[in-house]
C-alpha cells in the first residue's frame, strides 16, 4: 500500500481569491510555481519579477523547462502560429518553469505565486509570465479544485450518503450535482452484452487517437486497441505515481472507495472504440485518481507528443478531457505555451479536441476556449459540450461561444477498469443480494461529463480520417473528417 505521502507529493494546489472589482476570478494554481514562455522580452520581465520577489524575501528558481520542437517544413512560422494571442508578436520557442522559493535566512511569508504574479501585473500591465494552473480532467465529480469542496474530506464514506439512496433526482436542488446519482447520470456499473465492434482490418497506417488522461486499464475491448507511446524509450507522460486505472482505491486506500477520477481514462478508451473501430488509441497518463494535473506537466507531455510525431509517429487526433479557468480578464494572453503546444500539434495535422467542463457556467475553460482563436493553415481545434441521451442540453454542461459542438455526455455506457471497492449490497441473504454499486466486475459502467462528450467528437473524426503522409494533406483531411463528423452530432 501507498504511503499517504506518496499520495499528496504529486500535486498540491491553491485557488486564487476572488476580486470580480479588480477583473480577477477564482482559479486553482501550483502555490510556489509560475510559467515563463521563452519569448523576446521576457528578460525583463523577468528581472522585474526577481526584485518583486526579493522584497518580500523570496528568490525564484528554475526548475524545468520545456522545449519545443520547432514547426515542420511548409508550416507557418512559430510567430504565425502564435502571435494573435501575444503582447510582443513573437512565438514562444518553449517554456521555463520557476519556483519561488523563501531565500536563505530570511523570515518571510509562504511564498504564493499569485500575490507575486498580481504586484507583476499590477507594476508592468499585461505580460508573458503565469500561473502553473491545475487543470481538472472532468466527469461530473468532485473534481474540479475551483468548484469542490476539500479533496480530502470529499470521498470520505462518513460524510457522503451511499451512492444508491442519496439525493433524489426529483427533489433535489442542484441541477449539476444530480447527475452524480445512480439513475440519473451518476456512475453505476452496468452489463453490456453486445460483442465488441471488429476491428477493420485495413491496409495502411491505422488513425490514431491520444488521449492524455488517467491510463487505461487491461480490458477485453482494448486489449491490443490501446498502447502507451514512448520517446527515447521512455514512456510518454506519468511514470511515477499510482494508475488509477490499476489501483483505483490508493490514493486515500484507508476509506476503501475508488479515487473520483479512477476508471476515466479507461472509460475514454472504450468509446473510441466503440465510434472508431479501427483507430489505435494511445493512453497517455498524465494524472492519478484525484484527477489533476499541472499545466507545466500538461505542456511537457503535449511537447514530447509534438517530438514523437515529429520522428515519424503520426498522431491523428489529441483528446483532453480536462480544463482550467484563468484568474484574468485578459486571460488567453497568459496561457501562450499551452497555446503554442497545441499549435505545433495542429500545424503537424493533429486534430485537438477538449472537453468543455462541467460546472455549468459560461466562463471559459481552457484548453476548449482557445477554439475562439482563428488559427490558419492547422487541424482543427474543437471545443466539446455535452447533451443529455434525449439531445437537450445537459445541465451540468458548460457553455458559451467558446464551445464549439455538443454531443451526448449523459448516462453514456462504456468500458470501465474491472474493479470492486469497499461498498456493499444493501442486503445480501441466501446467496442472493442486492446490486453492489461500486463493483465493476461486468468491465462496463455508465457515467456522465463533457469529459466523455469530447472523446465522441474525437472519435467520429478519427472514423472519417484517411491516414495520409504530407502535411498538407493531414490538415486538409482534419478539416473534412470534422465537417463529415458534424453531420452526425
Ligand atoms: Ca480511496
Ligand atoms: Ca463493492
Amino acid at each position: 500500500m501507498a504511503s499517504w505521502q506518496d499520495a499528496y507529493r504529486t500535486l498540491s494546489w491553491r485557488v486564487s481569491p476572488a476580486e470580480p472589482d479588480a477583473g480577477r476570478y477564482p482559479t486553482a494554481y501550483v502555490p510556489d510555481a509560475l510559467l515563463v514562455p521563452q519569448v523576446p522580452g521576457a528578460e525583463d520581465e523577468l528581472a522585474a519579477l526577481r526584485s518583486l520577489a526579493e522584497a518580500r524575501g523570496w528568490v525564484l528558481e528554475a526548475d524545468g523547462v520545456v522545449e519545443f520542437t520547432p514547426p515542420p517544413r511548409g508550416a507557418p512560422s512559430m510567430q504565425d502560429l502564435t502571435r494573435a494571442g501575444l503582447p510582443r508578436g513573437a512565438g514562444p520557442s518553449g517554456v521555463t518553469r520557476l519556483r519561488v522559493a523563501r531565500a536563505p535566512g530570511t523570515p518571510a511569508d509562504t511564498p504564493d505565486a499569485h500575490v507575486l504574479l498580481r504586484a507583476l501585473r499590477e507594476q508592468r500591465g499585461k505580460g508573458v509570465v503565469g500561473l502553473d494552473h491545475v487543470l481538472a480532467i472532468g466527469p461530473v465529480t468532485s473534481t474540479n479544485p475551483v468548484t469542490s469542496t476539500n479533496p480530502v474530506t470529499s470521498t470520505n464514506p462518513v460524510t457522503s450518503t451511499n451512492p444508491v439512496t442519496s439525493t433524489n433526482p426529483v427533489t433535489s436542488t442542484n441541477p449539476v450535482t444530480s447527475y452524480l446519482v445512480p439513475g440519473a447520470g451518476g456512475k453505476q456499473p452496468v452489463a453490456v452484452l453486445a460483442p465488441p465492434p471488429p476491428r477493420p482490418s485495413g491496409r495502411g497506417r491505422p488513425v490514431t487517437v491520444a488521449v492524455l488522461d488517467t491510463g487505461c486499464a487491461p480490458h477485453p475491448w482494448l486489449d491490443g486497441v490501446v498502447t502507451r507511446p514512448d520517446l527515447d524509450g521512455s514512456p510518454i507522460g506519468l511514470l511515477g505515481g499510482i494508475d488509477a486505472e490499476r489501483e483505483p482505491d490508493d490514493g486515500t486506500p484507508l476509506d476503501g472507495l475508488a479515487e473520483p477520477a479512477a476508471g476515466h481514462g479507461t472509460f475514454i478508451a472504450g468509446l473510441v472504440r466503440q465510434l472508431a473501430p479501427g483507430a489505435d488509441v494511445l493512453a497517455i497518463r498524465v494524472c492519478q485518481g484525484d484527477g489533476l494535473v499541472d499545466e507545466f506537466t500538461l505542456v511537457g507531455t503535449l511537447a514530447d507528443l509534438v517530438a514523437h510525431q515529429h520522428r515519424g509517429h503520426p498522431v491523428d487526433v489529441v483528446n483532453l478531457s480536462l480544463s482550467y479557468t484563468h484568474e484574468s480578464d485578459d486571460d488567453q494572453v497568459y496561457s501562450e505555451g499551452l497555446y503554442a503546444v497545441l499549435q505545433l500539434l495542429r500545424a503537424q495535422g493533429t486534430t485537438v479536441v477538449a472537453s468543455a467542463g462541467n460546472a455549468g457556467t459560461s466562463r471559459p475553460h481552457y484548453p476548449a476556449a482557445f477554439a475562439t482563436r482563428t488559427a490558419k493553415h492547422v487541424a482543427p481545434l474543437v471545443s466539446v459540450g455535452a447533451r443529455n441521451p434525449n439531445g437537450t442540453v445537459a445541465a451540468f454542461s458548460n457553455d458559451g461561444p467558446w464551445v464549439t459542438a455538443h454531443v451526448v455526455g449523459a448516462s453514456l455506457v462504456s468500458t470501465h477498469p474491472r474493479v470492486n471497492t469497499a461498498y456493499e449490497p444493501l442486503v445480501r441473504s441466501g446467496g442472493r443480494e442486492t446490486i453492489d454499486p461500486d463493483d465493476y466486475g461486468s468491465g462496463f459502467a455508465c457515467w456522465s461529463g463533457t469529459s466523455f462528450a469530447a472523446p465522441i467528437v474525437a472519435a467520429r473524426v478519427a472514423a472519417h480520417l484517411k491516414p495520409t503522409r504530407t502535411r498538407a494533406e493531414r490538415i486538409k483531411g482534419a478539416a473534412a473528417a470534422l465537417r463529415a463528423a458534424r453531420r452526425q452530432f
